[in-house]
């Protein structure tokens, strides 16, 4: 992002009925507390805090989820208008069928298609059919790409399919036995650990960059802080060994923001309940601060070769 974005818009969608685990819905204000807006003016952006969305009591936990999604898709369609990004403060990962419904709402405004990089240890591909544990936050992305059993959570609602070829699934390394097998058929892209250990972040990320600018798409991040390993990241229900490290994902974060080409973000997952004095929040507002622009040291890559040091020669 950086010099293409007007403003940062941060929306708190306190979600908890997609899991078993009580705690998401203290996520937005645990990253409050953790200072992201701070943060981000600390850089010289302009931050708007838009609040949490909520919604009416329900009946049952999957009715609230239909609820959230309804809710999270009108609230995050309308703070995002014009050059704005917004970072959507989760809530358990049920929450992107609200907001990538509405951001791709904003692409087919646009004329633009939306990619969307799911960073995540979990593939999410689960439908009411498959789960092993009828937990609705391990099934956005198939609900998002329409997968049967799942409409529903889309009724009333200006529902625009996503291709699962635009998702990119990166970090991946817990998958269900059916799960595997829809992911296949669908042709959904998983960039699982094991390729990231061989190819790298650098290589695969810089691909996926490159067919988003191709295409002039709009490039939504999605999240799950289970991405990152339980050691650097314990505040998450569902911890799994074998995850991204400090560096690769502050490395991604990075390339992103050179990048200029994401559009819209979920933090999505953080349960502060069962956070360690706070590091994991802390961790979350670090990482988007290196999207939004914070560098080691600056640089100018192509200079790096030309670069000119003190000059040994001149006897000064
Ligand atoms: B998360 C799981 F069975 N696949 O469906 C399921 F392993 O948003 C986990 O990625 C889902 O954290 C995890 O319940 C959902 C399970
Ligand atoms: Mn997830
Ligand atoms: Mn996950
Ligand atoms: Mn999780």
């Amino acid at each position: 992002p950086a010099q293409s974005v007007s403003e940062i818009v941060l929306l708190g969608l306190p979600i908890q009925s997609g899991t078993q685990l009580r705690g998401c819905s203290m996520g937005p204000s645990a990253l409050r507390t953790a200072g992201l807006a701070e943060a981000l003016m600390e850089q010289g952006h302009t931050v708007e805090d838009a609040g949490d969305v909520s919604i009416a009591p329900q009946s049952d936990r999957t009715m609230e989820v239909a609820a959230w999604a309804k809710a999270a898709d009108a609230k995050a369609f309308e703070v995002s208008q014009g050059k704005r990004f917004p970072i959507f403060m989760g809530g358990d990962h049920s929450m992107a069928l609200g907001t990538i419904n509405a951001m791709a709402r904003r692409a087919r405004d646009q004329e633009r298609d939306l990619i969307v990089l799911w960073l995540d240890a979990h593939s999410d591909y689960n439908t009411p059919e498959t789960t092993p544990s009828g937990n609705i936050h391990g099934m956005p992305v198939a609900g998002l790409c329409g997968e049967p059993g799942m409409d529903f959570i889309f009724e009333g609602m200006d529902r625009v399919g996503v291709m699962p070829a635009d998702f990119q699934l990166f970090g991946i390394r817990s998958v269900d036995r059916i799960e595997r097998q829809l992911l296949a058929r669908r042709g959904v892209s998983v960039m699982d650990m094991r390729l990231i250990d061989e190819k790298g972040v650098s290589h695969l990320v810089g691909g996926i960059l490159e067919d988003v600018k191709r295409r002039n798409a709009m490039l939504h991040v999605s999240l799950d802080v289970d991405f990152l390993d339980p050691s650097i990241a314990p505040a998450v229900g569902t911890t799994v060994p074998g995850g991204a490290t400090y560096r690769e994902a502050h490395l991604i974060m990075e390339m992103l923001s050179d990048s200029e080409l994401v559009t819209s973000m979920d933090l999505a997952e953080l349960n502060p309940f069962l956070d360690e004095r706070g590091k994991t929040s802390l961790l979350l507002v670090d990482l988007v601060t290196s999207l939004f622009g914070k560098k080691i040291i600056d640089r100018a890559p192509q200079d790096v070769n030309r670069m000119q040091g003190p000059d040994w020669n001149s006897g000064v």
